[in-house]
């Protein structure tokens, strides 16, 4: 049995995740993992919130808060938040905490050993109003590269460029909006990725079979202009993990911090260390090739913008180790999701947030809206219209209906039990031999984390069942045959049995629903699709369910697109 790691990007701690965020990462991760579930694989699952750098200190500031409680409590939150969304992670950890402290300060230690460290006396803007040097996002100005004018100080939210605070045309105080700044000396720890470029392209060479997304965000930093560039690992901040050599002090950098993009990546290993204390597992044999990890298969999801950080600053801090760390196999990364003509934005309140989208309609209804339009091969958008008629169509007429009419007619004619009737004929082989193919094709989809092809496949799964309820009219039948009727409606049952189990890894709330009003605990996968079709037996009790998804009225989109067109206070 093969093992799988999964982690998703880790969502900042600086407030509730919008749709958009959510789809580029926790969301597909957490299908990949249930599905894999499904299937009767071993996985390990891991999330955290990443709680260091600027993102941090500035919202606690603007919450009022110390920025330890602040963290604390939006940590809560976002937990919250993701079990309520289902996002079934194994572990939600905290970049915060203690296993990571001393993972990312030994990490720097075995850099330092390796000789890939430079300490470096370097230019930083210092504010004069503020009293204090800028890093990061404590600065806003023009990005060079799109002359987007809301660049921050460390990545271009527009074009994903990575930036140094010092390269901002017209930069202002993100605290004040003071441009009164000056450049001052500053000591820092710099990684050098240059030396490890030729290691880290023929790592990538070895990733056949990334997504295209992937390997050329990734080759484009290692060979563009001058190839890849030394990073900044250290900061003058206050809230971080302190810069140290292993457990040593480390001269010359008191009073400073990891920069977070140097310990959030780390925060994955750390991660299942804080599992495994949780749990009493061993974290090792999935992170430790001298220690089993070699079998794991080791998986990322994240949003395009952070592609760089993984393909090349998290690779370089563990091969510059020197230690047998895993490495990701496969990383899936997403392009943008839309909100109504313009960006899903965090900073400007704009599009709808996680804690709200559950305020209006249980996730299931959002976790398929997402996934069956999730942005792959480009940009997507949500529209409230789109939204409508998805949720109308795909999970109301096509899904809720088959369950709605299958349960209700073998109420009326044959009681809450299976009915036993004749023999099956032509047209259930044939709906068996079409389930196959599908099926087929849907597990090859998503084993290829294809998640808008799976949810398309999924979709035409559930239209085969409505297609055969139609034909086969078992409400006709049973004028005449009612024993033919009845064998279709036990086929219609264990159908309801088999879409719960295909079904759980995009609508898992609704899949249990199905398995509880089917009576059963089988979530076995239909490996055989004519045994899984008699999985429920003659005889076997059930219940009619309440109405498994309600339509979303035009009334109620136009309520909600007028509630969500401004932007979030
Ligand atoms: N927190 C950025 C983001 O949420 C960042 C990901 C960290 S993954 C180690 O887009
Ligand atoms: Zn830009």
């Amino acid at each position: 049995m093969t093992r799988t790691l999964i982690t998703s990007a880790l969502p900042y701690i600086n407030g509730v995740k919008h749709l958009g965020n959510l789809v580029g990462s926790q969301l597909p991760a957490d299908l990949y993992a249930r599905y894999l579930r499904g299937r009767g694989n071993e996985v390990l699952f891991l999330c955290a919130t990443d709680e260091h750098g600027t993102p941090a200190e500035l919202a606690a500031a603007k919450a009022g808060k110390p920025v330890a409680e602040y963290c604390a409590e939006m940590h809560e939150v976002q937990a919250d938040i993701a079990r309520r969304f289902g996002l079934s992670f194994d572990h939600f950890g905290r970049s915060s905490s203690p296993q990571n402290h001393k993972l990312t300060q030994h990490f720097a230690g075995k850099l330092a050993e390796a000789g890939l460290i430079r300490e470096v006396s370097e230019k930083q803007v210092f504010s004069n109003a503020d009293g204090r040097f800028l890093p990061d996002r404590y600065i806003e100005g023009t990005c060079p590269n799109c002359g987007y004018d809301k660049a921050r100080g460390d990545q271009c939210e527009n074009c994903t460029k990575q930036l140094d605070p010092t390269d901002l045309i017209e930069p202002r105080s993100a605290i004040s909006g003071s441009t009164d700044l000056e450049v001052r000396e500053t000591k820092h720890l710099f990684l050098r990725q240059s030396a490890l470029r030729d290691d880290l392209d023929k790592w990538i060479d070895t990733k056949t079979d990334w997504p295209i997304l992937t390997v050329s965000i990734a080759k484009k930093w290692l060979h563009d202009g001058d190839g890849l560039q030394d990073r900044g690992i250290t900061r003058d901040l206050d809230w971080g993990i302190a810069v140290k050599k292993g457990e040593e002090d480390w001269p010359g950098m008191e009073g400073k911090v990891f920069y977070v993009w140097f310990d959030a990546p780390i925060e994955y290993i750390a991660c299942a260390e804080e599992w495994a204390e949780a749990t009493g597992n061993d974290w090792e044999r999935w992170w430790r090739t001298d220690k089993g990890a070699d079998d794991v298969r080791y998986v990322q999801f994240m949003g395009k913008d952070n592609v760089p950080f993984h393909t090349l600053g998290f690779p370089a801090t563990l091969l510059g180790s020197g230690e047998p760390w895993k490495m990701v196999d496969h990383l899936k990364s997403f392009n943008y999701l839309n909100y109504d003509g313009g960006q899903f934005s965090t900073s400007q309140g704009r599009g709808v947030f996680m804690d709200q989208a559950l305020e209006i309609l249980p996730s299931d209804y959002w976790r398929w809206w997402l996934l069956s339009h999730a942005p792959e091969s480009s940009d997507s958008e949500f529209t409230w219209e789109n939204f409508q008629s998805s949720v109308n169509k795909d999970l109301a007429d096509v899904l809720g209906n088959f369950v709605s009419r299958i349960t209700k007619f073998c109420r009326s004619k044959f009681g809450e039990t299976v009915p036993e009737g004749c023999e099956q004929g032509a047209p259930e082989a044939e709906l068996i031999a079409n389930l196959t193919t599908r099926i087929t094709a849907y597990q090859g989809f998503m084993d290829a984390m294809e998640v808008r092809k799976s949810a398309q496949e999924l979709r035409a799964i559930w239209v085969l069942g409505n297609e055969y309820l139609q034909a086969a009219a078992p409400w006709s039948t049973f004028k005449e045959d009612p024993e033919k009727a009845a064998m279709q409606v036990r086929l219609g049952l264990n159908l309801i049995r088999l879409y719960a189990v295909l079904s759980a890894p995009f609508i898992p709330d609704a899949a249990a629903r199905m398995l509880s009003s089917m009576n059963t605990l089988d979530t076995g996968w239909p490996d055989d699709v004519a045994s899984a079709l008699s999985a429920l037996p003659i005889g076997h009790e059930f219940s009619v369910p309440d109405v498994l998804f309600a339509k979303i009225s035009d009334e109620d989109r136009e309520d909600w697109q007028a509630r969500f067109s401004g932007t979030r206070s």
